[in-house]
């Protein structure tokens, strides 16, 4: 992972600030043993079904998001008919946003969202808040990997529900979303993808989401590598 978001870099598909923000990601996936929790998969399979029930779920994806995970992406896309992939980024240029929709596209995704921007959500100063008038405005559901806190903060005031990915509990992201899932972004892109299957035989877009103790979820990650180290 690290030699790809390295060579992504050097393509201009990642920031170097996202170097800082997967080592800070590794530190906390050290902590967990570098394995998906119980805890985790519970957040992974209700996040399978939000996204399920939702009437306009939309995933954001940021240069780190697209050098690690273009391919799983577009599997959930391919699993989840109607799934919104949209461009989303903190250090917003216009050829950044083509290239990660190059990306996308090559990977399988149809329709990429959010390269030139329609909309804009209020009193969010950074980049993050130029979004797509038909994506991320109008989501119900929202997948947010690797975000950061104040537009998870926005999203969750405008009364959309976040789904956040982010191996850090004590992150404003995992602290704001309504559904955190605690554990590294392609395990979790996974665990989502499997759950998908087993709801097929349901409707989808009904509108209705099982609670979820999310505040469970974080306590749950906290100790779980507290923990640490489990074995020598
Ligand atoms: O591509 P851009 O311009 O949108 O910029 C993307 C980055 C990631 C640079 C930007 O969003 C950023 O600076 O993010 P933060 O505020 O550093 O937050 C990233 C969060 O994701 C941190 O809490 C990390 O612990 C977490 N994280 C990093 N890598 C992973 C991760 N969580 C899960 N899986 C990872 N692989």
């Amino acid at each position: 992972m690290r030699a790809e978001l390295a060579q992504a870099v050097r393509e201009g598909l990642v920031v170097p600030e996202g170097l800082i923000a997967h080592g800070r990601g590794e530190a906390f996936d050290y902590l967990l043993g570098e394995r998906t929790t119980p805890s985790a998969r519970r957040a992974e399979r209700a996040a399978a079904q939000w996204l399920w029930n939702a009437r306009r779920p939309v995933v954001s994806v940021n240069g780190n998001v697209a050098a690690l995970a273009a391919d799983a992406i577009a599997g959930l896309a391919r699993a989840r008919p109607g799934l919104g992939v949209e461009v989303n980024l903190f250090h917003r240029t216009p050829a950044r946003a083509r290239a990660i929709a190059r990306v996308l596209s090559a990977s399988g995704v149809r329709t990429v969202l959010g390269v030139r921007p329609t909309a804009r959500i209020p009193s969010l100063p950074s980049d993050r808040a130029y979004v797509d008038a038909e994506g991320i405005y109008r989501a119900d559901v929202c997948l947010i990997p690797l975000e950061d806190g104040d537009r998870a903060h926005a999203l969750q005031r405008r009364g959309q529900r976040v789904i956040s990915i982010d191996l850090n509990p004590l992150s404003r992201t995992s602290r704001v979303a309504d559904l955190p899932i605690i554990d590294e972004l392609t395990r979790a892109l996974a665990g989502i993808r499997s759950a998908l299957p087993a709801l097929r035989g349901r409707p989808m877009g009904n509108g209705r989401f099982p609670a979820f103790e999310a505040q469970r979820a974080r306590d749950e990650a906290l100790r779980a590598m507290a923990q640490w180290p489990r074995r020598p």
